[in-house]
């Protein structure tokens, strides 16, 4: 449903004399009631803008009425399952987060570009990055690829008590070390004025009048209101909270704790986070894998130019390192992924562009390891994880006989483990979080985000659909060496306690709905990962 009102929007707006921002679009799309959204959001613009910006969009979706329909969609003091049910009868409820800056706690980058521009003939410029044998060794590469899913979810009630109920468990596995926790029940009797600490999913999250937060944190007994005074250090990291991340907090109990109304006040919030002694793992040889994703085939934008450069590149000594490509998810442009689509269609049909994907997947030297994951583009549910592609796809593109898997999924290469997920979470934490949190332009920013949250769609019932499942497959549950994703169309890498974050670009020059909402995408960039030293080339074929 916001998916397919976004294009409605963008001429709603028009209509009225606005140009769209794009994070404004995805937040009015994300809105219960989009119409009554943008209504309130064109009276918050002033009448001379020429933009509707997020701030108009987050200034409107704050207004009561809206936040109230949020509020109706989550009844209080419920068991954990509760959340899954009510997002279940409303699977398009979002919130905006309007709130102060946080820290910038990734992307600091560490890695090593040599940001090379060339246009794929063998001897322009770059280093010589030759193995000593002169080329592939066949037969010696090593690939694992973890996390396919068989889908086991009935798509019933209980489902979807069951997947949150695991993500809680997984996710406060990790928290259990760093508190002394008790259930929130048990919280709820103890004695004014006693320290306690709880781990629980985010349930709401409120600004005050005075201007602290209300966080309202559910475990699978009940739920219990925690609130973090402005002028604390980590309040700053309020904002970058989304609704179902679970978390720890430590804190103080209010006197009148006991008599029903007490609340927590907190002294210490923590996130299941990635450790910052975490220590990538490297391979013992000099060999290199290539991230790629979004190449859209079928798109009247698909750019085979700038492939063929990319794959002709591939064939030269100097890629002769490079015995990997990953591709992380829409491998084709797909049919009705959008509204108005079919009119930037170059292949109309969805097998067809599949055909035509593997042709262009022969012209990738034959003895190179391919890993495939779908995306939003692609011929596969909606609703993640997303299952690989079925047989009658595998046998389309079996031609070059790529490693499929699910999305999200880790393929471990000569003993890096690349964490591999399409990222149509990150529209999401873009709309959602403050600027230096999360942004088009630095898309690794989101991604350490969810690094942060050990999970790669936390908010259930906003863009990003989530299918119920036994188990919750989107937690991150061992820690990357790598974290690969695309969709968003920009390139974008960085480190995040160790782990290296890489937004692959798009082989998609811009449609026609990006040019209305001022999406300017990275074209054609390849990501080349040195899995010896994990350093970062990037090569442009665009
Ligand atoms: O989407 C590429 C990027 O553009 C991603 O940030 C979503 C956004 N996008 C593209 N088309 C639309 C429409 N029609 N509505 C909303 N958002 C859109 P990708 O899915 O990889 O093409
Ligand atoms: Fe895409
Ligand atoms: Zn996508």
């Amino acid at each position: 449903m916001p998916r397919e009102s976004t294009v409605r929007i963008v001429r709603e707006l028009a209509d009225r004399g606005y140009n769209a921002d794009r994070e404004a679009v995805t937040l009015l799309a994300g809105a219960s009631d989009p119409s009554r959204a943008i209504e309130r959001a064109v009276e918050t613009a002033p009448d001379d803008a020429l933009v509707l910006s997020a701030e108009h969009a987050r200034e409107a979706l704050d207004k009561p009425p809206l936040s109230a329909d949020q509020n109706e969609n989550r009844t209080d003091s419920t068991a954990l399952g509760s959340a899954a049910e009510n997002a279940q009868d409303n699977p398009s409820v979002s919130t905006a987060n309007d709130r102060p800056k946080s820290p910038d706690d990734g992307g600091g980058s560490a890695v090593e570009t040599k940001g090379s521009r060339q246009g794929g003939a063998a001897d322009s410029g770059g280093e010589t990055a030759g193995s000593a044998e002169g080329g592939r060794r066949e037969g010696e590469q090593d690939i694992a690829v973890s996390g396919d899913i068989l889908s086991r979810g009935t798509g019933e009630y209980g489902d979807f008590v069951a997947v949150f109920r695991d993500r809680y468990e997984t996710l406060a596995g990790k928290l259990r070390g760093r508190v002394n926790h008790r259930p929130t029940d048990a919280v709820a009797s103890m004695p004014g004025g006693s320290d306690a600490a709880i781990i629980g999913m985010v349930a709401e999250i409120r600004s005050t009048a005075s201007g602290h937060w209300l966080i309202e944190l559910e475990d699978t007994n009940g739920t219990f209101p925690c609130l973090v005074m402005k002028d604390r250090e980590f309040a700053s990291a309020v904002p970058t909270m989304l609704h179902d991340e679970v978390v720890a907090v430590e804190g103080t109990l209010s006197d009148d704790n006991g008599d029903g109304d007490g609340v927590l006040f907190v002294d210490a919030l923590h996130f299941p986070d990635v450790p910052r002694t975490h220590s990538p793992s490297t391979a013992d040889r000099e060999v290199s894998a290539a991230l790629i994703s979004d190449v859209h085939v079928g798109s009247q934008e698909f750019r085979a130019d700038a492939w063929a450069r990319f794959a002709d590149w591939l064939h030269t000594d100097e890629a002769a390192d490079v015995e990997y490509l990953l591709i992380a998810g829409d491998m084709v442009e797909g049919v009705g992924v959008y509204p108005d689509q079919d009119e930037e269609l170059d292949i109309v049909d969805i097998y067809d562009q599949y055909e035509q994907f593997a042709e262009y997947l022969k012209d990738v030297p034959g003895e190179m390891e391919i890993v495939m994951i779908p995306g939003n583009h692609d011929a596969v549910r909606l609703a993640e994880p997303q299952p690989a592609f079925d047989e009658e796809l595998r046998e389309i593109m079996a031609a070059h006989d790529a490693r499929i898997s699910a999305n999200p999924s880790t393929v471990t290469v000569e003993g890096v483990s690349v964490l591999m997920y399409h990222g149509v979470s990150l529209d999401e934490l873009i709309a959602e979080l403050p600027e230096d949190a999360a942004s088009y332009e630095r898309p690794h920013d989101a991604m350490a985000q969810l690094l942060k949250k050990r999970h790669v769609a936390p908010q259930y019932g906003g863009g990003t659909r989530i299918a119920p499942e036994p188990e919750d497959h989107l937690v991150i549950e061992e820690v990357p060496d790598v974290f690969h994703t695309g969709h968003v169309h920009k390139l974008g890498y960085g480190t995040y306690h160790n782990v290296l974050t890489i937004n692959s670009s798009c082989w998609q020059s811009q449609t026609a709905f990006q040019r209305s909402v001022n999406l300017d995408p990275d074209v054609a960039y390849a990501p080349i990962v040195d899995l010896s030293t994990l350093d970062l080339t990037i090569r442009q074929f665009a």
